[in-house]
């Protein structure tokens, strides 16, 4: 689906408006960068057609003119500093995927498709493949180690940790690509059972950190570039090389552009 060209600069209001704010999603980004889990997110609430108002996630670090740590006062309102948090109406903040999953699904328009699989052996798919991707010690985390700075240290970022970090990312994509194979001689496009789930949102947004991903897809700003020339390279790491099959691009690309806004609205200073 392609965006209204009036959406392509979206407006960010700040974090304190938006914890005082009590109607609507409030979302924390950073404008210009695709932040997986905040683009996956965002995706997710595309597709249950719930209009998002953005507001801005404080970097990490300490503001150099008043030393403060810039992320202080998010940890006084959610107590952890992870992008993004999710505000809801009056309730309370959610900071994790699996409970903004949960309330995406409870909260969306009722004509907007059930990520979430009615059947409890579908869930057991669907949570087990997010979970790859998503949890501790899954794709995306150990995406993050696999370089030294501060958000990998964060992470537990150590020289062995990272050395192990590509063989695990590998084994992750190979068995969602088997996954996809088997999908496909069933005779379905999607990850679990015949229809689209959040396995399938998650884990197309999420597969852009290993992947050259085209503009039409994700735009390239002047906050991202760096970004998407990182995860360029990861493509190009010879154990995740070896895995990333025509399957695995086909399935992104099916998913973003059939059931995502592609491409993507950042905001920040497109290039
Ligand atoms: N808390 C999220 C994960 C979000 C996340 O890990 N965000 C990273 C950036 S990709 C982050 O902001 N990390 C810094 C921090 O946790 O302080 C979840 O489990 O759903």
């Amino acid at each position: 689906m392609s965006s209204d060209t009036t959406t392509n600069s979206p407006n960010f209001i700040s974090l304190d408006e938006a914890a005082a704010m009590t109607e609507g999603t409030r979302i924390t980004f950073i404008p210009g960068v695709q932040a997986l889990f905040a683009e996956a997110l965002k995706n997710i609430c595309f597709v249950k057609g719930i209009p998002v108002i953005r507001a801005l996630h404080p970097l990490m670090g300490v503001d150099k003119e008043t030393g403060q740590d810039r992320q202080a006062r998010l940890y006084e309102l959610t107590s952890q500093t992870g992008l993004p948090t999710m505000f809801y109406a009056e309730e309370r903040p959610r900071n994790v995927w699996t409970e903004q999953l949960a309330l995406a699904e409870r909260i969306g328009s009722p004509s907007s498709p059930s990520l979430i699989p009615e059947s409890f052996a579908q869930r057991v798919d669907m949570f087990g493949l997010c979970a790859v991707v998503l949890a501790e010690d899954g794709i995306v985390w150990n995406m993050r180690i696999l370089n030294d700075g501060p958000l990998g240290r964060k992470y537990g970022y150590s020289d062995a940790a990272s050395a192990a970090a590509p063989a695990k990312i590998a084994e992750a994509i190979a068995l969602i690509d088997n996954r996809l194979a088997q999908q496909a001689e069933r005779g379905s496009s999607y990850l679990v059972g015949d229809a689209l789930s959040a396995a399938d949102i998650y884990w197309a947004t999420m597969s852009m950190s290993v992947t050259a991903t085209p503009p039409e897809i994700m735009p390239v700003t002047q906050q991202n570039k760096g970004m998407l020339g990182f995860f360029a390279a990861n493509s190009k790491i010879p154990e995740i090389a070896d895995v990333l099959s025509e399957r695995i691009e086909e399935h992104q690309r099916y998913i973003l552009t059939t059931y995502c806004e592609t491409p993507a609205v950042l905001g920040g200073d497109p290039l």
